[in-house]
């Protein structure tokens, strides 16, 4: 296996043996030949379609679920990857018989060529691994593209499970899959698919905006308990919200309560969620300390998506997990939507009632719901507060955490902040300060969260507007600084998609990407002023001034 696809890669390079993330090696080559099936069937595809010629339904949304299992921390399953891998092959042999009927000249790229006996599986997951491209820089674009990729699949596939789809965000997907594929792409065309990957990226985060705020109402400011009730609890995680409405929609009336875990805390602060008395708060803190805050919640946790973490072989809530989607993790049960795209969690709330209240493990509340609708509605409040002197910066902190001590940089960045600098949030990044209670200014929390990692959308509608409001000449000059902690590829997207809206000066840590060759970080740098961190000193003088 090599993978070195998120912030916490082995010695900062790469995962060899197993990944850090406790993916074993199988899994891993299993995914390294799905991506190639993908990369062939979409190939294929972008060829017939370009001659005009009618293609097979559905290669989009095969290649959109396939690239989000193979997002970090997703799915843990061989069997449910090769089941991936076996239906892009039975897809490849319909896109080949339509070639052939057309007379479509396809390239003779191994992910091409390959006829998919299962007898192959083990050689050709080494052909497809990463570093089948051997110049470096070239692999890396082609990393941070199909990286980007991934991210922006599992935004697609959130706002299509609300109805939402564009077809333009997955014929750039496809276009971009088989330029990835071509061994002889020049390295001029990756740069420019990395920039527009970070471009149609701004357009899928939109269209998940659009979907989630249409359907659920715009988020508001809202006090978001953090303590347990009585009753029995299901706990849910992931970032679907089509997903969570189900549940609770299913659990109303039954005597279960539900409750958010890591990235789904932003659910309350919809208006058609949080009218839901049975969705009484968010039990724990971000994704990588689900092993004690599942031990202790007592009731089956269902997952809508990453980040899974492999329970210790003792662990007393293995029998009550569940994946759904894209996710999978060997031995646990997995929902798997009908075909009207409904998910029945009976089974989930049987197992709920025979389980005892959630224990325990912090009281209180936290305080969200700053997506641009809501921060719009204070702006003559921030700009007054910006053109009196009592505002002096803001400071986009989104991402995610991770469990490397490192870390508690981001902790400590966020307390020793100038208490005239408020922090922008997005993502599970935020479970590293938003319970600091660092105050407000002139009543605007010093920590204003909009909401998952693909609010960080927000931020980029946000900096426009301010743009327009002080009239500035570039988003640049604005008072705002980023400090952007990264994990997995859902925040590679976020960040290609702020290089594309032209943001400078972004810093991200805890540490530098493995896939980013020394040849492609310098091109980053000096276009973009793309840098780490360092100190917390160091980098409040760089940053804040
Ligand atoms: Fe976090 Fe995990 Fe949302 Fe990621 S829960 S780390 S960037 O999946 O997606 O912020
Ligand atoms: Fe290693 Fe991260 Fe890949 Fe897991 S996802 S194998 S930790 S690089």
């Amino acid at each position: 296996m090599f993978c070195f696809q998120c912030q916490e890669t082995a010695k900062g390079m790469g995962c060899t043996i197993k990944g850090v993330c406790g993916k074993e090696a199988s899994t891993s080559n299993y995914q390294d030949l799905l991506l190639g099936v993908v990369r062939g069937v979409a190939t294929i595809d972008r060829a017939i379609r370009k001659t005009g010629a009618q293609s097979v339904a559905g290669v989009d949304s095969y290649f959109v679920d396939a690239l989000f299992a193979c997002i970090t921390n997703a799915n843990f399953d061989d069997a449910s990857i090769l089941n991936r891998v076996d239906k892009g092959i039975a897809l490849k042999k319909q896109l080949l018989a339509i070639a052939k009927e057309h007379n479509v000249e396809l390239p003779d790229y191994h992910e091409i060529v390959w006829g998919g006996e299962k007898a192959d599986y083990e050689a050709q997951s080494r052909k497809e691994s990463v570093l089948r491209n051997e110049n470096e820089d070239l692999r890396s674009l082609k990393e941070l593209i199909v990286l980007g990729l991934k991210g922006m699949a599992a935004y697609y596939e959130h706002a299509g499970r609300l109805g939402y789809t564009d077809t333009t965000i997955t014929d750039f997907m496809g276009d971009a899959l088989a330029l990835i594929a071509n061994p002889d792409a020049p390295m001029d065309q990756l740069l420019n698919c990395v920039l527009d990957t970070g471009k149609w990226g701004v357009t899928a985060m939109a269209l998940l905006d659009k979907a989630n705020s249409t359907t659920y109402g715009h988020p508001e400011i809202t006090k978001v308990n953090i303590g347990v009730g009585k009753n029995p609890g299901i706990l849910i995680s992931g970032h679907d919200l089509h997903d969570i409405e189900e549940l609770l929609k299913q659990t109303e009336g039954t005597g279960v309560d539900v409750y958010t875990h890591g990235e789904m805390l932003p659910a309350h602060y919809y208006p058609e969620l949080k009218k839901y008395k049975h969705l009484v708060g968010n039990y724990g803190n971000a994704w990588w300390k689900q092993k004690e805050e599942f031990s202790t919640f007592n009731g089956p946790i269902v997952f809508t998506t990453n980040c899974i973490v492999p329970p210790s072989a003792n662990a007393n809530y293995k029998d009550r997990v569940f994946t759904m989607n894209s996710t999978g993790f060997p031995g646990w049960k997995h929902i798997e939507a009908d075909a009207n795209g409904h998910k029945d969690f009976s089974e989930v709330i049987a197992i709920a009632k025979t389980c005892e209240a959630p224990t325990e493990i912090e009281t209180g509340e936290i305080v969200g719901g700053f997506a641009h609708n809501q921060v719009f509605a204070l702006a003559d409040k921030i700009v007054d507060a910006v053109k009196s002197g009592a505002i002096r910066k803001f400071v986009v902190m989104g991402g995610c955490d991770g469990r490397m001590r490192s870390r508690d940089y981001y902790t400590e960045f966020a307390q020793q902040l100038p208490h005239d600098v408020v922090i922008l949030t997005s993502g599970c990044a935020k479970f590293k300060y938003n319970k600091l209670n660092l105050g407000d200014i002139n009543g605007i929390p010093r920590v204003l969260d909009a909401g998952q990692c693909n609010d960080s959308y927000t931020w980029a509608v946000v900096a426009l507007k301010l743009k327009e409001i002080f009239g500035a000449a570039d988003i640049n000059d604005l008072p705002l600084a980023f400090n952007i902690a990264w994990y997995e590829q859902k925040a590679v997207i976020v960040l290609l998609a702020l290089l594309s809206l032209g943001v400078k000066n972004i810093h991200i840590g805890p540490t530098l990407p493995a896939f980013v060759s020394p040849g492609v970080l310098k091109v980053l740098v000096e276009q973009f002023g793309l840098g780490g961190i360092t100190t917390v000193e160091e980098d409040l003088k760089r940053m804040i001034g």
